[in-house]
């Protein structure tokens, strides 16, 4: 699907139309995977529109740069109002933001220090990642083939263009199977996260989802499911799940900023627990778009309203 296009596009600190956002076609990035980006929600809420994790996005991204030595010419303050304009500047009631670090055009050679870095905030509107449906009726998924980046060799924490090379596998080979998204296992052979999106695994009443060492991306979604799930009392454990846990789950859901909570009914062809969205996943997608809707209270304070 093509992206909805927007008006404005902030580019490097200027406003562009749409249209004129280009970059040379010897821009680092492009050669050599060097860019970093986030993925953040604006919600239309009862009390207008509102941007989800702000802070702990821009936060990642400068980690992000931090972890690939991409040092970023703009401020986090100067990164969060930019964002904060854009989605006003744009009109959105609810939106995408997608702020970019990236090399731009100067040397080539894989060495990037001589290049640029250029900052760019694009917005759209995007409706759910999984399919319409995805979000009440849950997912097929399967088991990669591919494995997901092995410790010392890319680094997962940081949101890393290079890395989507990876996850870009992982999807393809998944639509080509017929599922929508696709589980990949670590270099050890257990659970890490789906080509975007982490995951989530109940047994029992409990709830289970692969540690940082695991090579997953540290998603904010993922928080919020565990403040959340602990706010309704349920245990969450932070633990090497093994394949074929995911064959006998109880319920398992993905979480993300663009899949938000999404359920999966089955995993290589075998029914999730009875195959429909389970009752903890349910609980939590409730709790979860109650806050974002502004319908229940923003306990932990995660929504940046825009108008104020
Ligand atoms: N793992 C990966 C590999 C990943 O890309 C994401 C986000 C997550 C986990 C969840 O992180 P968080 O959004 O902070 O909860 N993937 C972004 C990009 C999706 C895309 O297709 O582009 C997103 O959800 O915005």
């Amino acid at each position: 699907m093509a992206i909805p296009k927007a008006k404005w596009i902030w580019f490097n600190g200027e406003f562009v139309p749409w249209d004129e956002a280009k970059v040379h076609v010897l821009s680092h990035a492009l050669h050599y995977g060097s860019s970093v980006f986030e993925g953040i929600r604006a919600y239309h809420t009862a009390q207008g529109t509102a941007v989800l994790g702000l802070e702990a996005h821009v936060n990642r991204l400068f980690n992000s740069c931090k972890i690939i030595s991409m040092p970023l010419p703009f401020k986090r303050r100067e990164i969060s109002a930019a964002i904060l304009e854009t989605v006003r500047k744009n009109g959105h009631e609810a939106c995408y933001v997608r702020p970019l670090a990236f090399r731009g055009y100067e040397a080539l050679g894989v060495n990037p220090t001589a290049c640029p870095v250029e900052v760019i905030i694009a917005t759209w509107e995007w409706g759910a990642y999984l399919g319409p449906e995805a979000l009440e009726e849950g997912v097929d998924v399967g088991v990669s083939s591919w494995r997901r980046i092995a410790p010392n060799t890319l680094p997962a924490m940081s949101k890393a263009g290079g890395n989507y090379v990876n996850s870009q596998l992982v999807i393809m080979e998944a639509r080509r199977h017929g599922y929508a998204e696709g589980v990949v296992l670590d270099v050890n052979g257990y659970v890490s996260e789906g080509s975007g999106e982490n995951i989530f695994v109940i047994m029992d009443g409990t709830i289970y989802t692969p540690p940082i060492g695991n090579s997953i991306l540290l998603g904010i979604t993922r928080g919020y499911a565990m403040t959340l799930a602990a706010e309704m009392g349920y245990p969450v454990v932070e633990q090497q799940i093994s394949r074929e846990q995911l064959y006998i789950a109880d319920e398992i859901f993905f979480s993300g900023t663009a899949a938000e909570i999404t359920p999966v009914k089955s995993v290589d062809g075998q029914p999730v627990g009875t195959g429909v969205r389970g009752p903890i996943t349910k609980a939590l997608q409730d709790r979860f778009f109650g806050i974002l809707k502004g319908e229940q209270e923003d306990t932990y304070g995660w929504l940046t309203p825009m108008n104020n």
